[in-house]
């Protein structure tokens, strides 16, 4: 099974490495052709080669958008050396073996990361790159195809070991990196174009990605895991650039995601915001006067849980927010911007992590979301329901207040960001105690209760924080019992979605409890 390489084709566009690799090449024999700026960088070097012109008798045309396209090359890649029939078709139109096809794609992924416009990003879809790789890589039986820079070097060692040979096993690991190749570049494309028509079919958006970094573990040190981008140019964990500390991890990602989400709802314009996430659900939420404000005050909701957790703030971390949280410790710190002192602070902090997100996310942008299920996968439309003042129902005798309205409002959008079942008590622009994850509804609402009162003893104060706050349910409550449970914690007034069966149960419990209640007619499920 093993096969000599006597011609290369070189078509790059990451010239990194190119002259070595060509050097090394021509040491050993092998004769190469390569396209206008690849056979320009290796003849500078002093390399013979041949343009694929003049094999082609076609001169690139159209900026380059046919160079390879040519059955002197596809002839090239496809024929089966052992095939009678390709052999003579060879002959017949002079078609020479290509042994070895080396391509790098035009840069589609990096030119949509920097935001270039539609006719450039359309300029760096490459077409001949990956019908060579997908001809080369089809007929591995003899070819060899190298689309990676990294391969290179164990390409060089292949020939070495086998005499200017390669087996058979090193030509279809090559082929199957070259296939993941070209599934992704087409995947990244179709995200791109399902991103700028704004278009959220999944019909018409391919899934899967780009690998961005083999991970130590997955969730659990024993699983085995993996980080893929989507080609989308979303602010947020994939594209933020990391500062400083140790490797993210599996957990650190979805965390660090979850935070960003959540603060990349409140605009600048909304006052800074700040977020403590831990396994994917907010422990504490608050706006402040400044960030070190909403950090101290969002810690304050559930001091115990921050422990260790991940924060994402919606302004650029300065340095007395850097200060205030690197009283403890914690895992990663995700905003968009940071200052030189608050770098300078965190320097002393070796291993927390600090990523610098591109801008907010924006969280009307049309998104798919995936998960797996055994057998396939699930894919649905980023949850993006927004809703103003002007979308509440007050059901209840008593209306809120304005100071409650903006308190519902913020535990609402809160609640959006917490596992279901969902209960987010508030007071003044903050989260005074969280409910996530339950399979009762009330469960949540005990659980959030209880949270606040605990807090009240580390905190020192008389009554608990849940006196007088607002509570937020993300879905309807099923019974009155949700609702008495939080009008027993102190809560006044009440914000859910409304359409139970038994509302008229639940509105006239409010009314003998004194709450006010305003219905949003949509729910925030999230599991
Ligand atoms: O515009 S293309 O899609 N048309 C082609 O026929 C073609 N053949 C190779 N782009 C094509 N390429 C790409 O050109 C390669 O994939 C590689 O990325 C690049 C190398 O061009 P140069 O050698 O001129 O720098």
């Amino acid at each position: 099974d093993l096969y000599p390489v006597r011609r290369a084709l070189l078509s790059v566009s990451d010239k990194t490495g190119l002259v070595e690799l060509g050097q090394a090449l021509a040491d050993r024999g092998v004769a190469l052709l390569s396209t206008g700026g690849s056979a320009k960088t290796l003849r500078d070097a002093g390399l013979d080669v041949k343009d694929v012109a003049e094999i082609t008798g076609f001169p690139e045309m159209m900026d380059g958008r046919v160079k390879t396209l040519h059955p002197k090359v596809h002839g090239g890649l496809l024929a089966l050396r052992d095939n009678d029939d390709h052999v003579t078709a060879m002959l017949d139109h002079d078609i020479g073996g290509i042994d070895l096809l080396v391509v790098n794609l035009y840069p589609f992924e990096e030119t949509v990361a920097k935001g270039a416009d539609y006719d450039t990003c359309i300029e760096n879809i490459d077409i001949g790159g990956p019908a060579m790789i997908r001809a080369a890589a089809k007929n591995h039986k003899f070819v060899n195809v190298v689309v990676d820079v990294d391969d290179y070097q164990p390409l060089l060692a292949e020939l070495d070991a086998n005499d200017g040979a390669t087996s058979y096993s090193f030509r279809q690991k090559l082929a199957a990196t070259a296939y993941a190749r070209t599934g992704a570049y087409d995947t990244a494309v179709s995200a791109w174009m399902a991103g700028a028509l704004g278009d959220t079919s999944p019909r018409r958006r391919a899934f899967a990605g780009t690998l961005a970094q083999t991970l130590r573990y997955g969730e659990n040190p024993h699983q085995q895991a993996a980080f893929y981008t989507d080609g989308s140019a979303r602010p947020g964990v994939a594209t933020a650039k990391q500062v400083q500390g140790k490797e993210l991890s599996y957990n650190n990602i979805n965390d660090t995601d979850a935070a960003f989400e959540l603060v990349s709802e409140f605009l600048p314009k909304d006052g800074p915001v700040c977020a403590i996430i831990k396994h994917a659900n907010p422990c504490g939420v608050a706006t402040g006067e400044t960030l070190k404000d909403a950090y101290a005050r969002a810690f304050d909701c559930d001091r115990t849980s921050a422990f260790g957790g991940i924060i994402a703030l919606n302004g650029p971390l300065d340095g007395e927010t850097a200060e205030e949280i690197s009283q403890i410790f914690t895992e990663v710190v995700i905003a968009p911007g940071v200052h030189q002192d608050a770098k300078d602070i965190f320097a002393k902090k070796k291993n927390l992590r600090l990523l610098i997100a591109p801008g907010l996310a924006n969280p009307a942008q049309a998104a798919m979301t995936v998960r797996q299920v055994s057998g396939g996968f699930l894919v649905q439309d980023k949850d993006n329901g927004h809703i103003t003042l002007d979308d509440l129902k007050v059901v209840t005798k008593k209306a809120p207040s304005d100071a409650e309205l903006a308190d519902l409002l913020f535990a609402w959008k809160v609640a959006k960001h917490v596992k279901s079942n969902a209960i987010v008590y508030a007071k003044d622009g903050a989260t005074v105690g969280v409910g996530a994850g339950q399979m009762s509804r009330v469960d949540s609402t005990r659980i959030a209760a209880r949270k606040a009162e605990d807090m009240a003893q580390v905190l020192g104060l008389d009554a608990s924080p849940t006196q007088g706050s607002v509570v937020a349910s993300d879905a309807f409550f099923p019974f009155a019992d949700g609702l008495l449970t939080a009008a027993n914690a102190g809560a006044i007034a009440v914000i859910q979605p409304g359409g139970s069966m038994r509302d008229d149960e639940v509105i006239a419990a409010a009314d003998d409890a004194g709450l006010a209640m305003v219905f949003t007619n949509m729910r925030h499920f999230r599991h």
